[in-house]
This record gives C-alpha cells, sequence and structure tokens, in this order.
C-alpha cells in the first residue's frame, strides 16, 4: 500500500510534510484532519494518543507519529535524493541541525500564542501577558534563525529539501499571529518568499483549504479518518 499522511488544517505544520511527499515523487496518500473538529473526537487517540497531526500510516501499514520519525522514515526511502542528502554528508548535518532547531525551539516558542488563542477563562490582562511573552520568544527563536541561515537559494542548497518543509509549515505561524512584520529578517522573508513560490507548496496550501487539486502525479487520493482509525489503529 502507498504511505498514507494525516495532515491537519487549519494552518497545520503538516503542509510542510505534504509538500516534502510531492517533492519526493512517490506515491502516497493523504487524510485531511480537521484539528478544531474530528481530531478532538475520542476515536482519534486511537491513531494518536497525544491528539496531534502530523501522522503517518507507512506502507507496512504502522502508525508513526511525530514530524521528526515521519521525516526521518522519507529520508530513508528518498533513494534518489530529491528532499535529503547522503546521509554521511556535511549537508545531511545541516539539514538535521535546521529541523531540529525548526521542530523544537522555533515551532515550541508559538506555544503560548496558540493557548492564549485557545483560552477560555482568563482575564484581560493574563492573556496580555501570554501574548507579550509568546511574541517575545517568536521574535528571539526568528533572530536565531536569521543568523543561521546561509547564502543557498533555501536552507540548505539550491532546491528546497525536508528543511524547507518543515519550516514553511511553521513559519506562516508569524503571519497567523501577527506577531510583526516579517521584513525584519530580511534572509529569511526571501527564503519563505522562495519556499511559498514552489509549485508543490501552493499545492500544499490549497489542499489544506479544500480545494482538490492534482498535484503532480504522486497523489493518489485522500482517505476518509474513519477509514483509517478503523483499518490502522489498534482496537
Ligand atoms: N511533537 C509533535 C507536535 C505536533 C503538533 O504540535 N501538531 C499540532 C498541529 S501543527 C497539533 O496537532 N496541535 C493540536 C493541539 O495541540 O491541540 C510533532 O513534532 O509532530
Amino acid at each position: 500500500m502507498e504511505p498514507i499522511l494525516i495532515y491537519g488544517f487549519p494552518a497545520g505544520s503538516s503542509m510542510g510534510l505534504v509538500a516534502a511527499l510531492e517533492w519526493m515523487g512517490r506515491p502516497y496518500r493523504l487524510c485531511r484532519v480537521d484539528m478544531f473538529g474530528e481530531m478532538r473526537d475520542p476515536s482519534y487517540k486511537r491513531i494518536n494518543p497525544r491528539v496531534e497531526t502530523p501522522v503517518l500510516i507507512t506502507d507496512q501499514g504502522n502508525v508513526l507519529t511525530e514530524t521528526m520519525a515521519i521525516a526521518a522514515w522519507l529520508e530513508a526511502r528518498d533513494t534518489e535524493r530529491r528532499i535529503s542528502f547522503d546521509p554521511l554528508s556535511r549537508e545531511a548535518d545541516r539539514m538535521h541541525q535546521f529541523m531540529a532547531f525548526i521542530n523544537t525551539g522555533f515551532t515550541g516558542a508559538f506555544g503560548p500564542l496558540w493557548a492564549a488563542m485557545e483560552m477560555r477563562r482568563t482575564t484581560p490582562a493574563m492573556l496580555a501577558a501570554i501574548k507579550a511573552f509568546g511574541n517575545d520568544g517568536v521574535i528571539e527563536r526568528h533572530d536565531r534563525l536569521e543568523e543561521m541561515i546561509g547564502d543557498t537559494q533555501f536552507l540548505v542548497a539550491d532546491h528546497p529539501t525536508l528543511a524547507d518543509g518543515l519550516l514553511i509549515g511553521v513559519a506562516r505561524w508569524l503571519d497567523f499571529h501577527q506577531v510583526i512584520d516579517k521584513a525584519r529578517w530580511p534572509k529569511l522573508a526571501g527564503l519563505r518568499r522562495r519556499i511559498e513560490a514552489n509549485s508543490a507548496v501552493i499545492y500544499a496550501i490549497s489542499l489544506e483549504t479544500g480545494e482538490i487539486s492534482p498535484g503532480n502525479g504522486a497523489f493518489q487520493g485522500h482517505v476518509d479518518l474513519t477509514e483509517v482509525t478503523d483499518r490502522f489503529g489498534p482496537e
């Protein structure tokens, strides 16, 4: 069977993995999940007890959670090195470094902003304090990322890789939460422009918004979440 990526909307980080699947060009399926709706159904815990996306159902029918584990699964199968590099190369080390930074501190910095958005019982003063703390953390992590970016067209090379996929799924949260104008970081702004103009990323974003888009031919269609849960979730 083809692997199935469960991706979340709205604005899920998993969008970058959808783009990576397109870049990789091997047959895959997708399962689209409303993170504020069907993901909250208790049955979702059969697929991911931590109630998060992304989740990959592998070609062996195994459930694999966590972005870094899914990226490693893809990397191991990217024998044509379309989205990764020889594991012993300097580029591979640098790609892993970016991915680790993006998936930990960079992504985590947005946590308070998501929490503030979803908080039900709070006071305006507490909300303002959480948002200010969140904004400061996001800006600081962006400052650090700007320092890390080199002279290549994309994060590691002159073509997009897994690191660019991970970045673009999350970087747009800066605009979503209206933290600050992205122009503060010229290298990152240019990089985001290039990644966002990539046809696989345009395609992945269009799927998120519910458009049915054919992609480059590797996409074999959507699978319903109930089917995924029934077939691959433990009893
Ligand atoms: N450690 C997980 C985190 C994944 C994660 O935070 N996913 C978000 C969407 S981008 C999510 O599902 N959030 C739902 C929630 O927190 O309620 C990973 O790296 O895959």
